[in-house]
């Protein structure tokens, strides 16, 4: 770990209360200029360090600077040994994952960005992923799955996420089937799940569980095309670092340890749809009807207008709220 990642780790175990610039020379090793640079180009990278002659210098609670460091803080114990990569920006933290899948990167491997220059949303679509206004996170598993059960992880991760961004804020949180998160009418996070498989034994490579969260954002910091749409989450207490680290750590531990029925009807529980009259597109034809159940498959049962039950599986359909 470098002499600044040392300094950042320090800091932000103390965040809001000062740590005198000897205490720091003496736990990193360096002398106390040495820190009184490094603290100044920590500064000019945008770090709030407050420093005080006789106290030392202290993080600022309002700092909101992704680092591994303040990630690992907050992760699970038994994860202190996964990888986790920080970027200030990326095209996209699943393109980076799949690249580092393919170079047998492990399960549990973390990629995280301030910002996406080409987030992606399904098919082909764009996730917009302004710098410092949300959380663009992406995990390689190496889960013991199936092909098929591809839609089953979307489904892991959407649990993950609505329980720890329930753990956080007080705000209504619900989902869109399959993979959305909306509050107040207003969609606060996406998820893309990607799988690469091999192709000899027809099994799972690797998934990407890619999760992106709008985050403490206001309108106007929202791209003009999703303004009316898009919303974000709130929380006072946790910084993004927080977040992240509770969201991986919750994911893993779902992923590794799960009973399929509790966690569908968890996911059910979640469902903004259920019992509503929507419009939806199967093999591009509109039909309405009503949301009725999720299947233990992850599949929306809806009874259409003329009385027929259809079932949507993911990646055949998308779905629209009827506005009245
Ligand atoms: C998704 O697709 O919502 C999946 C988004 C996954 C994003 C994460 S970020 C980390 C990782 N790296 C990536 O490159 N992607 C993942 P979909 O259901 O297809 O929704 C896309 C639609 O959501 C767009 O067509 C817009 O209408 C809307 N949208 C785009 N950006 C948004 C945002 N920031 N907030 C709310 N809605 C947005």
């Amino acid at each position: 770990m470098s002499t600044k990642n040392k300094i950042i780790g320090l800091l932000e175990q103390n965040r809001s209360s000062y740590v005198s610039g000897q205490e720091l020379a003496d736990q990193i090793g360096i002398s106390r200029a040495a820190i009184w640079k490094i603290i100044n180009q920590l500064k000019q990278e945008g770090y709030e360090i407050d420093s005080s002659n006789g106290k030392g210098y202290l993080l600022k609670d309002s700092n909101d600077i992704l680092s591994e460091e303040a990630i690992r803080l907050h992760l699970d114990s038994s994860l202190q040994k996964n990888k986790i990569i920080v970027k200030n920006s990326l095209e996209s933290t699943n393109t980076f994952a799949k690249i580092l899948g393919m170079e047998s990167a492990e399960h549990g491997t973390v990629v995280v960005a301030n910002e996406q220059t080409k987030g992606r949303g399904r098919f082909g679509r764009t996730f917009f992923s302004e710098a410092g206004k949300g959380i663009y996170l992406s995990v390689i598993l190496r889960p013991q799955i199936g092909i098929d059960e591809i839609s089953f992880s979307t489904i892991l991760t959407v649990v993950a996420v609505m329980r720890t961004l329930r753990r956080f804020t007080t705000q209504n949180l619900e989902v869109k089937w399959v993979n959305d998160i909306f509050s107040d009418g207003k969609k606060v996070c996406g998820i893309l799940t990607e799988l690469m498989s091999d192709v000899e034994t027809q099994g799972v490579d690797f998934l990407v569980a890619g999760i992106g969260i709008n985050f403490n954002a206001k309108d106007e910091d929202f791209a003009k095309e999703i303004r009316n749409i898009a919303g974000s989450v709130f929380c006072a207490d946790a910084d993004r670092n927080r977040l992240i680290a509770e969201i991986v750590s919750e994911l893993l531990r779902v992923f590794d340890h799960y009973d399929k029925s509790s966690i569908i009807e968890e996911y059910k529980s979640y469902q903004l749809a259920l019992g509503k009259r929507i419009i939806y597109t199967k093999n591009g034809e509109d039909f309405e009807g009503i949301a009725q159940d999720i299947t233990q498959d992850g599949a929306l049962v809806v009874v259409n207008d003329e009385g027929k039950v259809q079932e949507l599986h993911s990646g055949e359909i998308s779905i629209k709220m009827k506005s009245n």
